[in-house]
């Protein structure tokens, strides 16, 4: 049977947006048209004598009035968005590093350090890499003390981070050279904004040192320290099965939806929705029962830890509330639209923020009490639970796919060794026999633009059927979720037939979801365990691997490509950079970084030409490690997938 495509969803919900006279971030992007200044990079307003624009034919003539080149401006904006970047990914590594503390001292109440093996295991080896002795220390003191070692890590003024020692030596060594192991997260980010501002640093390849520290200081340290520090607290993600797209939401029950990136408030949601007598209440309502569904990174979270479903990605959280099945969405931080708030007034749902850090006009403000969560997360729900009587018309698109979810770097490594022999063994042996091509990442945001089929997914079967087993995160990897990309049969159904037998022996999709767009940290790791394997080179530059970002949004999204850049990845990422007005800046991230870093920038228009490039570097990799040649690359073009459709 043809499949639809899932956007499908998003073009019934648009339609009746339009019937309500609501407008969602589909028209505004209708409306609005790129500033071509942005795209080009080279507009400057970092000082009150601008701003100052040149354009690319006066990219040679024309200056800032300081005396700034268009390279200048562009590394300037560039590097800022990085700082920015990782700055998000930090600040939340920052509390979940203060529950910690606080929940190992009984400072908060709700949370737990579970006394599970897995937990076990994630304590003893965080431990040791920040050099805990754990003799005879209960579950509780190893928590504390290493979210007392990860706080510290934020304002550290000297030294390297902790978590850089894992990476492999070959790529320590590189860092150390370059001079650019981060010291501190906070002094990377302060120094990056200090260097970038008006009369500091003019070059625009030492802005980019800087801006590789401080992404360093993202990946291998705050988006690290939050994937560590939560699998802590709330489980490493295991396979689970899951459910993605607008139909998970239920007409006869309560919706309460999570949305944003820190799980902290989300965890005891989770608990929250399973009380009996708050079941009893929403019974009472007439409602059958409370059902929980996510948005963005939040779900993701929650996805690949307890299953549950997922509404949507990034440009579907105003459709959601077009259903009007919404009791309540709840927002953290991040990727929150503003244009929530007047969607949410046309329908009955209530828009509740909970962080200090995030309020929306229009919004309920229910702070979490850090000392009592699981009583705020009551009171979300029971809020939520009393709007169901307010409802209008439902329209829920009878859509959702199925997934299996929760590739944690241990989980992979358990699924292909088994739990007496883990080890990425079987993923090298299969890389070097040639069944598995190499290895791509892929990873970013999703766009508010009607399209018949999402870049994610095109650029995803091409390199499944290409026989390159893909690993993903963010809205990205529910993108592909959502054209059932994630299911142990997708092999037979988009992969090469030598991918597809791996798949098949090990029972795994072709297409694995790692979790939310800090666990992009967890890539960083199986790549590094990877080169410790052996047989593929002895850094991940040398891997036949690549990583892509055929979509983005947030400044989260660069800082992730600098750290993988900056980690030897080679990374393609479209659709702009928003550097094309800077020529020499340009030409230095896509190609003359490799130099000192073994790892570039790339950029690519459309989606098979990303895979393209990715395609065409891991062989060259391969090539280097002497692995034999490849098959032909298969295009894998609109007509194809019609085909496998029917
Ligand atoms: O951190 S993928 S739109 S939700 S930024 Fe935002 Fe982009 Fe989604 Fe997750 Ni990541
Ligand atoms: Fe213009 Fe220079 Fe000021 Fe930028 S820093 S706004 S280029 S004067």
């Amino acid at each position: 049977m043809a499949q639809q495509p899932s956007s499908s969803a998003n073009f019934q919900l648009i339609e009746k947006a339009h019937e309500d006279s609501v407008q969602t971030a589909f028209d505004r992007s209708e409306a609005i048209k790129p500033c071509p200044f942005g795209e080009y990079g080279t507009c400057c307003k970092i000082c009150a004598l601008g701003p100052c624009r040149i354009p690319p034919k006066q990219a040679e003539s024309l200056r800032g009035i300081c005396g700034a080149d268009v390279n200048t401006i562009a590394a300037r904006n560039f590097a800022r968005m990085i700082a920015a970047g990782t700055a998000a990914h930090s600040d939340h590594g920052r509390e979940v590093a203060r529950t910690l503390i606080a929940t190992a001292g009984g400072e908060f109440t709700g949370y737990e350090i579970p006394e599970t093996p897995q937990a076990e295991y994630k304590l003893r080896l965080v431990a040791g890499v920040y050099g805990i002795p754990t003799e005879n220390k209960s579950f509780t003191e190893l928590a504390a003390e290493i979210g007392e070692h990860a706080l510290a890590e934020f304002g550290q003024q000297e030294g390297e981070l902790a978590f850089i020692k894992r990476a492999p030596a070959k790529r320590q060594a590189i860092w150390r050279e370059l001079g650019i192991i981060p010291r501190g997260i906070d002094r990377e980010v302060v120094e990056l904004l200090h260097r970038t501002g008006m009369g500091t640093d003019q070059d625009y390849q030492n802005i980019m040192l800087q801006a590789a520290r401080c992404a360093l200081a993202d990946g291998w340290g705050g988006s690290m320290i939050t994937t560590e520090l939560q699998d802590i607290l709330f489980g490493t993600p295991k396979p689970v099965r899951g459910k993605v797209n607008l139909g998970v939401l239920k007409e006869d029950e309560i919706n309460l939806v999570v949305h944003g990136h820190e799980p902290i408030l989300s965890e005891m949601i989770v608990l929250a929705a399973q009380d009996p007598s708050l079941i009893e209440l929403a019974k009472s309502k007439g409602a059958k029962g409370i059902n929980l569904a996510g948005i963005c990174c939040t779900a993701n979270e929650t996805l690949v830890r307890h299953g549950v479903p997922v509404a949507g990605c990034y440009s579907q959280q105003e459709l959601a509330i077009v259903t009007g099945a919404v009791d309540a969405m709840v927002v953290d931080v991040q990727c929150i639209m503003q244009g929530l708030s007047s969607v949410a007034q046309c329908y009955h749902t209530d828009l509740i923020t909970t962080s200090p850090k995030t309020k929306l006009p229009g919004g309920i403000h229910i702070e979490l009490d850090e000392h009592q969560p699981l009583e705020t997360a009551k009171e979300i729900v029971r809020h939520t639970i009393e709007n169901f009587p307010n409802r209008g018309k439902v329209v829920i698109p009878d859509e959702v796919t199925d997934a299996v979810v929760g590739f944690s770097h241990e989980s992979i490594n358990y699924m292909l060794g088994g739990s007496f022999r883990a080890s990425y063994s079987p993923l090298n042996q299969n890389i070097i026999n040639g069944r598995i091509l190499g290895v791509a990442g892929v990873v970013g945001c999703d766009r508010p633009y009607v399209r018949e089929e999402s870049v994610h997914s095109a650029l995803v079967k091409e390199l499944i059927a290409n026989n390159v087993l893909v690993v993903q995160t963010g809205c990205s990897a529910l993108g592909c979720a959502k054209e059932g990309l994630m299911t142990p049969e997708a092999a037979f159904e988009f992969a090469g037939k030598e991918l597809a037998e791996v798949c098949e022996a090990v029972g795994i999709p072709p297409v694995l979801h790692s979790g939310a767009c800090v666990d992009n940290s967890r890539i960083l790791i199986a790549l590094t365990e990877m080169v410790r394997e052996g047989g593929l080179g002895d850094d991940i530059s040398e891997l036949p691997a690549a990583g892509c970002c055929p979509d983005w949004i947030h400044e989260k999204a660069l800082a992730i490509g600098h750290y993988f850049v900056a980690s030897g990845v080679y990374t393609v990422f479209g659709p702009s950079l928003q550097t094309t007005g800077a020529e020499a800046f340009s030409d230095f991230i896509y190609s003359g970084i490799t130099e000192t870093m073994q790892g570039s920038w790339a950029y690519a228009p459309t989606p098979g030409e990303m895979a393209g490039l990715m395609i065409d570097h891991i062989n060259r990799r391969r090539k280097a490690l002497g692995l034999e040649a490849q098959q032909e690359r298969v295009l894998f073009d609109m007509a194809m997938r019609r085909e496998i459709e029917v």
